[in-house]
C-alpha cells in the first residue's frame, strides 16, 4: 500500500513538470503605457508569439500595460540598465537630447495618414530611428500611427483665449509645456498612468489625447468636453534596448526583425478599424464634441514651435512639410 502512494507521488510529481522542460535562452521584458484594451497591447502581445513561433521557444516576451514597467520615462531608463528590453515611447525622447526625435509628434507638422506614412516609413523617419538608435542606443523596431491629439476639459473651449489659467497636463515633453505656455494654459508634465486620478481630483483640469487613450483609460468619466484641436498628428515608436539586440546571435535578431514588422502591420489594421468605433463609443457615453478655431490654434502652435525649436529642427520641419 506504501509503494502504490509512492507511486501515485511520484506521477504527481511528474504532471508537476513543464511538458517541454526547455526554458527560454530570452527573456524580454516588454512595457507600454496603454491598458489591455489598446491596439498597443493587442500588438505587442502578437509581436511576443510570434517571437515565440519563430524562435521556437529560444525568446519569451512578457509584456507589461498600464506602465507597470514604470513611468514612461523610467522605462527608458530601464532600458539602459536592463529592467525592461522593449517599450513604445515616442516625443518623450525629446528629453534624452534626441532633439530630431520630436518630429515625429510636433504641432501641425503632419497634413495626413498619407502624409504622416511618407514621413515615418520615408527616408525622413530613417533619418529619425539612426538619430535615437546612435545617440541613445534605442533601436526603434517598429512604428504606429496614432489618432490625432484633442483636448479635453469640463467646459467648451473653442479660441485659445478660452485657456487662460487653465491647468493642463501634458506628457513629459518640453515642447508641449512651450507650445502650451504660448497658447494660454498652464501645461504641467505628468507620467500617463497619474492622469485619471488627477482629473478626477481637480489638480488638472484637462489633457490632451488620441480618441484611443480617452476612451481606454476612462478619461471619458471625468472630462465632458472633447475638443477637436487635431493639434497633433503623431506616430509612435517600439524601440528595443540596443544592447540586448546585440546579445542576441543574428538568426535570433532575423527574428526580433520578422515580428516587429509583423507586429507594426496588424497594429496599423487594428488603428483604422479602432479610431471610429473609439470615437462612436464616446459619443455614446455622453462626451460632447467641440469644433475649434482650427487656425487660431495652428497660427500660435506654429509660432510656438518656431520659438523652441533650434536649427536642426527646423531644416528637419521644413522638409518634412516638402514631402
Ligand atoms: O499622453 C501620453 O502620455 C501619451 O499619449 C504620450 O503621447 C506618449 O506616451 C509619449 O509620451 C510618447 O513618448
Amino acid at each position: 500500500c506504501f509503494q502504490v502512494f509512492l507511486l501515485a507521488f511520484a506521477l504527481q510529481l511528474a504532471a508537476c513538470q513543464p511538458r517541454e522542460g526547455k526554458k527560454p535562452e530570452f527573456v524580454l521584458r516588454f512595457g507600454h503605457l496603454a491598458n489591455r484594451e489598446h491596439g498597443w497591447h493587442k500588438a505587442s502581445l502578437k509581436f511576443a508569439e510570434e517571437v515565440k513561433t519563430r524562435s521556437n521557444g529560444r525568446i519569451e516576451v512578457n509584456v507589461y500595460p498600464n506602465e507597470q514597467l514604470g513611468k514612461e520615462m523610467d522605462v527608458l531608463t530601464g532600458l539602459l540598465v536592463g529592467s525592461a528590453d522593449i517599450m513604445i515611447t515616442g516625443e518623450s525622447l525629446q528629453s534624452w537630447s534626441l532633439p530630431k526625435s520630436i518630429l515625429c509628434a510636433t504641432p501641425f507638422a503632419i497634413r495626413d495618414s498619407d502624409h504622416l506614412k511618407k514621413v515615418a516609413g520615408g527616408p525622413l523617419g530613417k533619418e529619425i530611428e539612426q538619430h535615437i538608435l546612435d545617440i541613445a542606443g534605442f533601436r526603434p523596431i517598429a512604428w504606429f500611427e496614432r489618432g490625432a491629439r484633442n483636448l479635453t476639459a469640463n467646459r467648451p473651449i473653442r479660441h485659445p483665449d478660452e485657456l487662460q489659467g487653465m491647468i493642463l497636463r501634458v506628457p513629459a515633453v518640453s515642447l508641449y509645456v512651450d507650445t502650451w505656455s504660448a497658447l494660454g494654459a498652464k501645461p504641467t508634465p505628468m507620467a500617463f498612468s497619474e492622469v485619471f486620478t488627477a482629473l478626477q481630483q481637480s489638480t488638472i483640469h484637462g489633457q490632451e489625447n488620441p480618441f484611443a487613450l480617452i476612451k481606454d483609460a476612462g478619461l471619458y468619466e471625468v472630462q465632458k468636453y472633447c475638443m477637436l484641436t487635431e493639434h497633433v498628428k503623431s506616430w509612435a515608436y517600439v524601440v528595443m534596448s540596443d544592447k540586448k539586440y546585440r546579445m542576441l546571435p543574428p538568426d535570433l535578431q532575423e527574428v526580433i526583425d520578422t515580428a516587429a514588422g509583423i507586429m507594426q502591420e496588424y497594429e496599423h489594421e487594428l488603428f483604422l478599424i479602432q479610431e471610429k468605433k473609439d470615437y462612436q463609443f464616446l459619443v455614446n457615453k455622453g462626451m460632447e464634441f467641440i469644433e475649434v478655431d482650427k487656425q487660431a490654434f495652428q497660427e500660435a502652435a506654429t509660432k510656438a514651435v518656431v520659438n523652441s525649436f533650434n536649427e536642426d529642427q527646423i531644416d528637419l520641419l521644413k522638409r518634412i512639410q516638402e514631402v
